[in-house]
């Protein structure tokens, strides 16, 4: 087969209202950028002249506004999943115009293969390198990249001209058996490979390849600020704590770290941390602050599922590609996710919660019980199977108006049963070894907010008794006199 290069426009032009398409990359990091432009021209046209124009749409995780963002804009959503952080998307799905469904990332290529979610009409794969045998190196992202071409009957390829050829070898692509067939996962430390560099596709599959010049659209992070850096800090301090106690290895291990300033903040803690060793990372998304703990030599080895760093920083990487070429490894969702490869290498997983609750229980999604805000993403892959599993967030939000600590969540992601630790920039809940009573009185003490404190010792005195001591009647009025003043310090009870 001869490479033939065709237009976005060509592409968009395979497109039938109803498909079902599978973009490549996790997060903004190798999600296509210039085809679903033009499928959203498409279905602009498609409605001005009177007819239906949606598409379903699957990916790893987030994507840039160049995906997300245009077909949100564009109304051509049939539905979205498995995570998504656009805010025109965000919009849309709070309004009911966009339907989210927010799944387990790990979870997403078995459903796929096993037919849950219909056909894989077609697969949008963004290449760093792509040969006439259908042999395709990708870029920073993998995510559900190796189920979708092998399952979508038509692939479009985007060839990205800002990553270069020789960063062959940077994947390791590994597609699991599906029960009853299933085997052992075989890795065993973060570095170990058990599959492929390169996406190998039915080169009959692919329509055409699309050139595109552009950098992932990840921002910057911003400076840590006192909030972050303490909850950092107060982290970092913990867990060299645990260290000493004999309750983690001295050689620590490996870690998981969510997204966001608090989690970038926090990896800066680690490696600042004199008492915290050299560490590895078993992760999703590879950060900005990984790559310069690996130039200090904080971090020995990164496995994630995208290099979801800032432009510079990615062209900084690629300048001393020498350096890093056996530190870093990308695999796609269902392998860098799995809770079989979680629990076996033992990790700390650090993730952030809009909400938290005094028995333990997060929110991560939905702000105030009904607007979604991201998803829950990678955060109960790991959540659950942690050897340690950490949440952090500040105690308040909105100046003061909100606690991030309430009596009940408003809505639940993960359970008591999987979060260990909670910390606020206030102070460290440890709630391992405690009952639903000691979980709520050590969160107050430490985590919650001065403004909050007795507020909440009061819900506690409202109990009639119970392993678990809620008043259903009143678990929600921080929530409703939010809604009815602006001000959660204006709860009684
Ligand atoms: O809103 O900016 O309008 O004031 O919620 O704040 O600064 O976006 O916070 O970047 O740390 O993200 C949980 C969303 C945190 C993210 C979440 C308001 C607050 C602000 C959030 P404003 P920021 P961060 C790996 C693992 C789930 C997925 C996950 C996330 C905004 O970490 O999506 O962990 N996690 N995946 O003011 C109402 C509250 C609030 C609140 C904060 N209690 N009630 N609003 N806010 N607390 C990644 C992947 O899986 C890909």
């Amino acid at each position: 087969m001869s490479l033939k290069f065709i237009s976005a426009e060509q592409a968009a032009s395979i497109v039938k209202n109803g498909d079902n398409i599978g973009f490549s990359g996790f997060t903004p990091a190798g999600a296509p950028k210039v085809v679903a432009g033009a499928i959203a021209a498409k279905a602009v046209a498609e409605h001005e002249a009177g007819r239906e124009f949606k598409i379903g749409i699957f990916t790893g995780a987030s994507t840039g506004d160049t995906l997300d963002g245009v077909l949100a804009r564009a109304n051509a959503i049939k539905f979205r999943t498995p995570y998504q952080s656009n805010k025109d998307l965000r919009d849309r799905i709070n309004d009911g115009s966009a339907p989210y469904i927010d799944l387990h990332l790990s979870h997403l290529p078995q459903e796929i293969r096993y037919g849950f979610w219909g056909s894989v009409d077609i697969a949008v794969i963004e290449a760093a390198d792509i040969t006439e045998d259908g042999e395709i190196v990708l870029t920073t992202g993998v995510g559900i990249a190796p189920t979708i071409a092998r399952l979508a009957g038509k692939i479009i390829v985007e060839l990205n001209a800002k990553h270069p050829k020789f960063i062959r070898g940077l994947h390791d692509l590994y597609e699991p058996a599906d029960p009853p067939c299933r085997r052992e996962i075989p890795v065993y430390k973060p570095s170990d490979r058990i599959g492929t560099p390169i996406l190998k596709v039915d080169p009959a599959k692919i329509v055409g390849i699309v050139e595109n010049n552009m950098d992932d659209q990840v921002k910057a992070f911003t400076e840590p600020d006192e909030t972050t850096r303490t909850i950092g800090n107060r982290v970092a301090h913990f867990l060299a704590g645990e260290i000493k106690a004999g309750r983690l290895p001295a050689s620590f291990l490996p870690i998981q770290s969510g997204v966001g300033n608090i989690a970038n903040a926090l990896l800066g803690a680690l490696g600042e941390n004199p008492d915290i060793p050299a560490f590895e990372m078993y992760t999703e998304v590879i950060q900005d602050s990984v790559i310069g703990l690996m130039r200090e030599g904080n971090v020995k080895f990164a496995s994630g599922c995208s290099l979801t760093v800032s432009p510079e920083v990615l062209h900084g990487i690629y300048a001393d590609w020498d350096f890093f070429k056996d530190k870093l490894v990308l695999r796609p969702q269902e392998i860098s996710n799995n809770p079989e490869v979680a629990r076996r290498l033992g990790l700390i997983t650090i993730n952030t919660a809009l909400e938290a609750d005094l028995f333990g229980n997060i929110n991560s999604t939905h702000v105030l019980g009904t607007k979604m805000m991201n998803g829950i993403g990678g955060s109960g892959d790991f959540t659950r199977n942690a050897f340690l599993s950490i949440y952090t967030c500040p105690s308040e939000a909105k100046g003061g108006k909100i606690s991030a600590i309430v009596p009940m969540v408003s809505h639940l992601d993960h359970s008591e049963h999987s979060v260990k630790i909670l910390v606020t920039e206030q102070g460290v809940a440890d709630l391992r070894g405690k009952s639903p009573i000691q979980k709520a009185q050590t969160i107050i003490e430490n985590c919650v907010h001065p403004d909050y404190k007795q507020l909440l010792w009061d819900y506690l005195k409202l109990s009639k008794g119970g392993n678990t001591p809620h008043t259903l009647s009143a678990c929600f009025n921080m929530h409703q006199e939010f809604a009815a003043s602006g001000d959660m310090r204006n709860t009684r009870w």
